[in-house]
């Protein structure tokens, strides 16, 4: 992997993009780390000393060839599994259509988990139902674990008179109280502070309920991943800290964002026990959540994670990465494609095949349509009917502060 390219002449090594447009992107084939080169360390009992591989090493479950190694295997049955898969076409599907509608003007923006659909929906079905998710904006795959109604999200991205949020929130930054789903920000990186503060009043309520939460490779450059940790270390809170290192910060390479370190090791300084997994590989994402989870209800605190993974698609719908590298650079990466791999897994070990797959896919995807033409009911983008200006005021504090009061009232709404 000749990933470790010099940016600029200087004493030192800055890291940049391996492969830029119009050259040839090879990262090696496949992963050196195998599953089975890490040991499971007991939960309960685990020191960062402990998971000093883990950081630096991959933690892996699905072999090349789909089948399941070493200590990581979880315990989850094969109905779980399949259900686990049906959440990630069902993440895919919706992504596409949602992506279609913003090309032809009928939303205004949209993000896609496109290549990512495993770690929301593997460490979301890790936890408890009472856990809170404190999100980014490439994590709504975990309102479909949850059971959130498609055309409540679609309301909130058209942002019409049933938008939750009434059209508050930008498209994709999804809020659902009932799901325990914290409202996604804009400015990147406020979640984690925010999981570990959550968390800390658990512990303080003596709660078994955790808090999970990600942030991306480029958001980690943020003080507030440093404020989570340094809170998370000295307190020990039940709060499980992921670093989605999905290769990109939009244009961004993530060799930039490490120094040569991985993100995980990084997690180690403050003796917060760290793990480094493939993000692809579902097994490997959800045993290692549910450690985390385990290591969270003994009262060991917190985990720190990175979750290896590469973003197939556009960063959102106004990026296009083809300024940035190569087209097919995602069809090389050695994690290959998580929805495919479960999938392959499933049909290996005797419980999926393709009929199946492809009545499922045919039997969401009109769901999704169903789901669009019900909430273009409440309102579309181009004609409405839109939440009432008035909502600028309400819902926002409980009591009205005297100066929001006169705005309402200069605006006679
Ligand atoms: C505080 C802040 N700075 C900059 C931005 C603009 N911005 C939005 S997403 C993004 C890149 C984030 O990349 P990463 O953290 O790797 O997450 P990914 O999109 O890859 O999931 C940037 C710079 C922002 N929204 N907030
Ligand atoms: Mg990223």
């Amino acid at each position: 992997m000749s990933d470790r390219k010099t940016a600029v002449t200087t004493p030192y090594t800055i890291g940049t993009a391996p492969f830029r447009p119009g050259e040839e992107a090879d990262f090696g084939g496949k992963f050196k780390e195998q599953p089975g080169d890490l040991n499971r360390p007991d939960p309960t009992k685990c020191s960062a000393d402990d998971t000093i591989k883990h950081a630096s090493g991959l933690v892996r479950v699905l072999t090349d060839d789909g089948e399941a190694k070493g200590d990581w295997i979880p315990d989850i049955s094969a109905e779980q599994l399949i259900q686990g898969l049906e959440y990630m076409m069902r993440l895919r599907i919706f992504d596409d259509r949602m992506m279609k509608m913003q090309r032809t003007g009928k939303l205004s923006f949209y993000m896609r988990s496109f290549g990512e659909e495993a770690v929301a929906i593997a460490q979301t079905m890790a936890l408890e139902d009472n856990d809170w998710i404190f999100p980014s904006y490439r994590q709504p795959g975990a309102q479909f674990v949850r059971g959130r109604d498609m055309v409540s999200m679609i309301c909130h991205c058209i942002g019409n008179t049933e938008d939750n949020v009434r059209g508050r929130q930008m498209p994709v930054h999804y809020t659902w109280k009932e799901g325990r789903f914290i409202s996604i920000s804009s400015p990147v990186g406020t979640q984690f502070s925010q999981a570990v503060g959550v968390a800390m009043a658990s512990a303080y309520k003596g709660l078994d309920e955790a808090c999970i939460t990600w942030l991306g490779d480029g958001t980690s450059a943020q003080g507030d991943y440093h404020y989570a940790l340094n809170f998370a270390s000295t307190f020990k809170p039940p709060v499980i800290l992921n670093v989605v290192n999905n290769q990109w910060a939009i244009s961004t390479h993530q060799n930039l964002a490490t120094g040569g370190r991985t993100f995980a090791e990084r997690g180690l300084a403050y003796d917060i026990p760290s793990i480094r997994v493939d993000g692809n590989d579902f097994l490997a994402l959800y045993s290692v959540t549910r450690w985390a989870r385990e290591r969270a209800s003994a009262g060991l605190g917190p985990t720190h994670i990175e979750v290896y993974t590469y973003r197939a698609g556009a960063h959102s719908s106004s990026d296009d990465p083809s300024a940035y590298r190569p087209d097919d650079e995602f069809l090389c990466w050695p994690g290959g494609d998580p929805v495919d791999r479960l999938k392959q897994y499933l049909i290996k070990s005797g419980n999926w095949d393709e009929k199946n797959h492809a009545k499922l896919e045919k039997k969401i995807d009109d769901e999704v349509m169903t789901a669009y033409k019900e909430a273009c009911e409440f309102g579309d983008l181009a004609s409405g009917p839109y939440p009432p200006a008035s909502t600028i005021f309400t819902e926002v504090y409980e009591t009205v502060p005297w100066h929001v009061q006169e705005q309402r009232e200069e605006l006679g709404k």
